[in-house]
């Protein structure tokens, strides 16, 4: 209330309030670019308001990129830290998770550990923005690489998503589809949606990650055909990383999607906006978030073993961009959170609130709700995205 008040006092509510004036449908990725550079205005007009002695700033910020925007070079030495982390060993307890094999292995476990405290909760945004975070700074602390987590720009290549440069199965792509494997398409959103089989569904056919190992997993796929590990959630179950490239979930992707939860209906509070994006799965919609991991499909399409698939933390950069600007158009309600601790609270549980732990296991430390709002704060995050 008081921080409330304070930005109000300031102008920045009301600068917002004109920022996102109605804007009409146009293309999905115009509009993306526009509500970036909107929020990278607003976050500057904050900070030289609030804090101008502020050590993390604009200027020298990490800058989060779209796959796309990375030159080829760029994209080999992410790939190529991403192929290091699945080579360190493992930090996590044997006992509790014998199927991590790697650091890699260590993410895709506490994800899959906590994925019903995880997932349709309040801390379901905070959560993944501080999972992203650390995979990124284990990327550059444990394998060297020098950029910054790209992600995967949603709004182009509605029509072809095996066009993409993160799924086009060249050598600078994440790979792309998987060897056609005959069955009758995803049950997405807990079995409300259904997506129709696109071409693939087996064993990466190339790229770089054709030969990976999944260590772990799946729980609960979605792709209909994929059978569930033998081992148990963290047991050791090795196995090829499937993909089914699907483009009917690509019609989530759209502006009229985007618009709804930047500056539309379901932008007024951090509630309505988390449910836009993840989805309203009794009525049948997916939401951009989920729908997102079906674009992937195959391991991708299971909520507990998705992080198997690298091109997770792509989509999540992505899901954590549009919480980004979501956040600076609405100071106001930027730093709140909604929703229980239990995945659709189920089991009914309390309130999430801004003092609970994000526990992301062996890959970093205890922070709170509270410390992940702010990609600016300095403690310990200081990015944007572009
Ligand atoms: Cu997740």
């Amino acid at each position: 209330m008081q921080l409330t008040r304070l930005l109000v006092t300031l102008g920045l509510c009301a600068a917002a309030t004109q920022a996102i004036a109605s804007r009409e449908p146009e293309d999905p990725a115009a509009l993306m670019a526009d509500l970036n550079a909107e929020a990278i205005q607003l976050l500057e007009a904050g900070i030289e308001k609030r804090a101008p002695q502020k050590k993390c700033t604009i200027s020298n910020a990490r800058v989060r990129m779209d796959w796309a925007a990375l030159g080829p070079k760029e994209r080999k030495d992410y790939i190529a830290a991403v192929k290091c982390l699945q080579r360190l060993p493992s930090k996590s307890d044997k006992n509790w998770a014998p199927g991590a094999r790697s650091r890699f292995d260590d993410f895709l476990a506490i994800h899959i550990n906590r994925t019903t405290t995880i997932h349709s909760t309040g801390n379901f945004l905070t959560w993944h923005r501080y999972f992203v975070w650390a995979y990124e700074e284990a990327l550059q602390n444990e394998c060297g690489y020098k950029g910054y987590q790209p992600y995967w720009n949603w709004f182009t290549h509605q029509d072809d998503i095996t066009k993409s440069p993160v799924y086009d199965g060249s050598e600078t792509s994440l790979s792309g589809d998987g060897e056609f494997f005959q069955h009758n398409g995803s049950l997405a959103a807990t079995g409300f949606v259904h997506f129709p089989s696109g071409k693939g569904g087996g064993c990466l056919k190339g790229g770089p990650f054709k030969d990976m190992v999944v260590n772990m997993g799946p729980i609960r796929p979605g792709m209909q055909g994929l059978p569930v590990s033998p081992a148990g959630p963290l047991g050791y179950n090795p196995h090829c990383l499937r993909r089914d490239l699907t483009n009917a979930a690509m019609e989530y992707m759209t502006a009229t999607n985007l618009l709804n939860i930047t500056t539309g209906a379901a932008s007024h509070s951090v509630e309505a906006f988390q449910n836009e994006l993840q989805g309203r799965f009794p009525q049948g919609f997916a939401g951009m978030h989920s729908a997102g991991h079906y674009v992937a499909g195959g391991d991708a399409s299971d909520v507990f073993s998705s992080p198997s698939d690298p091109s997770f933390y792509l989509h999540h950069a992505m899901v954590d961009r549009v919480y980004w600007v979501w956040q600076a158009l609405h100071p106001c309600a930027a730093r709140s959170v909604a929703g229980t601790i239990t995945i659709g609270n189920n089991p009914p549980s309390r309130d999430a609130v801004p003092e609970d732990p994000l526990d992301i296991g062996v890959n970093g430390d205890i922070l709170t709700i509270r410390d992940a709002w702010d990609t600016m704060s300095g403690e310990p995050f200081c990015y944007i995205y572009l």
